[in-house]
């Protein structure tokens, strides 16, 4: 088949819903977004982890302590996933990890915000997995088949992770008075930055037509923010706590919730790599990979000597 041929091929198989492999032919731009966006997407998980590991050692009893470990360590497995299914497009995983080093890659804007009281921890299941949720379950319908098959299973961790928060917030709105306004203030501080979540407006997003095209995307970025202002308003109703948006009204012509702008400005600095904490999360992933290097070459020479032996 000639380069035409292929391509009209590939683009049928898009049509049908028949999912790309590995070893299929693919548009060069098609493996570029993919690689760009699975890495990213892995880089989040594991950035992600610092923010929540930050209170495992505070958390205020041996159950949510319990809960609070595991969730960390799905953000790792979840990591996992999506590096091995980037490498699947051939590239190899220590140039997908130089890139997030030296801030060539992007990571999800959430994660360079501090979490300064545990409500945090409550806010980001409900709030953070919630929107991740609403973006990944679509996901698992992606044209890519290794990305489509790692999002169904981080779907059901993330899923749980969202219930586990929501339940950390619902104990603080039942308790003292105290508990509630922190419940509040976390709701009041992620609120925004978990709607920067989904990216910038559609008329501003330079990926999401072609990605629809491709069935990356199934949805655009305005439409799953849309979807997630609807789902989250009758929680927070239901916690008693108030989220920070004047604007935010039922308008019964759409079916759908209006809502105030986003601070484009702060999201695009925050992506540029000065958000309050991007300095600090870049620090620690770097110092994480120089300090692991010891077990990389041990495994190495492991792997080097057993295979010296089996040829032998
Ligand atoms: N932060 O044209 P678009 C999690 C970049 S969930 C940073 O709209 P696209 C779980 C974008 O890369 C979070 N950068 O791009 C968890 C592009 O940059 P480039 C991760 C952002 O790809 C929960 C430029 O702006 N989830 O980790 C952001 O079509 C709790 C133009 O944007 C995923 O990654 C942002 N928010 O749509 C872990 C989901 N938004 O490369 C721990 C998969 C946009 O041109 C605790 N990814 N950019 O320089 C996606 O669905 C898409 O990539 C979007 C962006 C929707 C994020």
């Amino acid at each position: 088949m000639d380069e035409k041929q292929l391509e009209d091929h590939f683009n049928e198989k898009i049509d049908q819903d028949i999912r790309i492999e590995p070893k299929d032919w693919m548009p060069d731009n098609y493996r570029k977004t993919l690689i760009r966006q699975i890495s990213q997407h892995a880089h989040s998980e594991i950035v992600g982890m610092l923010p929540e590991a930050n209170w495992i050692s505070r958390a205020p009893t041996l159950r949510r302590k319990a809960a609070a470990l595991a969730k960390v360590q799905d953000e790792a497995g979840h990591g996992l996933y999506l590096y091995s299914a980037c490498e699947t497009l051939g590239i190899d995983r220590d140039t997908l990890l130089d890139q997030l080093h030296t801030g060539k890659a992007k990571y999800s804007s959430i994660f360079n915000y501090p979490t300064l009281t545990w409500a945090d921890m409550g806010a980001i299941g409900w709030l953070v997995d919630g929107a991740a949720i609403m973006n990944q379950v679509p996901l698992c319908r992606t044209s890519y088949g290794p990305y489509a098959r790692a999002m169904i299973r981080v779907c059901k961790e993330e899923s749980f992770h969202q219930r586990q928060g929501f339940e950390i917030m619902l104990t603080l709105c039942k308790g003292s008075e105290e508990q509630k306004k922190m419940a509040q203030d976390a709701l009041n501080r992620w609120w925004w930055p978990a709607l920067m979540m989904f990216g910038p407006s559609d008329k501003d997003s330079p990926h999401t037509e072609q990605s629809m095209r491709w069935r990356i995307k199934r949805f655009t970025n305005d439409e799953l923010r849309q979807k997630f202002v609807d789902a989250t308003k009758p929680q927070a109703d239901l916690l008693g706590i108030e989220i920070p948006d004047p604007d935010l009204k039922w308008n019964e012509e759409r079916g759908h919730h209006d809502f105030g702008e986003i601070n484009w400005d702060e999201f695009f600095n925050v992506i540029k790599g000065n958000g309050p904490c991007n300095k600090q999360r870049i620090d620690a992933r770097t110092k994480a990979w120089e300090d692991g290097a010891w077990v990389r070459e041990a495994a190495n020479s492991y792997a080097e000597k057993k295979s010296k032996r089996n040829a032998a």
